[in-house]
């Protein structure tokens, strides 16, 4: 059975446990911190970064969240989440490299910085002015998705696709380290509500990071 390498507030590896559900391919989780910098990781990936995907029945080993969404969709027939015509598809993965990498940058990364990381790491306090600017990024792309969601049945077009996964993956993750309000959003709301609901999305809002609670409302689909 597929081994994936990841920690509960990875985005990337959400992203990836959202497509493994979606399709339904069974998968275990194996827990890693990579701001250890342990050997056994980089032997893994030698960038040292958590998603891996690893069958050692194979044995084959898929790093990076992107290369691993491509290679499942290139490998299980079920649900698939890069779909349509080349346009379309160009305009999925346009998506997904803008939240993967532009709101990553923007909120989630520092989000894990000054809550988590500075939290179980460093043990010194978040910086409050960072995380108001932070806050206010992510007001920003809030306000694209509302705008998308009012143009689109779904973020990339008619159909859901992998760019709704890898938003509904960072921001679940900023959700959880209090950096989203919804407030004026309503589009953008309603379009995770949704995201919240399905079944693949259960099993990462009933997971907790050790030592940081989660916000009221985090999990429930209808918050
Ligand atoms: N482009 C990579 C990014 C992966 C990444 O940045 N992972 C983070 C965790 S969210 C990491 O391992 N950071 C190393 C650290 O925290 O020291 C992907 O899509 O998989």
């Amino acid at each position: 059975m597929w081994q994936l390498h990841c920690f509960p507030l990875c985005p990337f590896s959400r992203k990836v446990r959202l497509a493994l559900s979606e399709k339904g391919v069974q998968f275990t989780l194996v827990r890693e911190n990579p701001w250890e910098g342990g050997d056994a990781l980089y032997a893994l990936n030698p960038a040292g970064l958590t998603p891996v995907l690893r069958d050692p029945n194979k044995p084959l080993t898929l790093a990076d969240s992107r290369a691993i969404c491509e290679y499942l969709e290139e490998t299980v027939d079920k649900a698939p989440l890069i779909l349509g015509t080349a346009a379309q598809r160009a305009e999925i993965r346009r998506l997904v490299a803008m939240f993967d990498e532009q709101f990553f940058g923007d909120v989630t990364h520092p989000m894990l910085h000054e809550r988590m990381k500075k939290r179980l790491v460093l043990r010194t306090p978040p910086d409050s002015k960072l995380l108001r600017e932070t806050m206010r990024l992510a007001h920003e792309h809030l306000d694209y998705i509302d705008w998308l969601i009012d143009n689109r049945r779904w973020l990339a077009g008619a159909q859901l696709s992998l760019a709704d996964f890898a938003a509904a993956a960072q921001i679940s993750v900023a959700d959880y380290l209090g950096g989203i309000d919804w407030a004026g959003h309503e589009e953008a709301h309603g379009w995770y509500r949704v995201m919240k609901s399905r079944p693949s999305f259960r099993p990462l809002l009933t997971e907790k990071m050790e030592g940081i609670p989660a916000p009221a409302g985090y999990s429930d689909p209808n918050s």
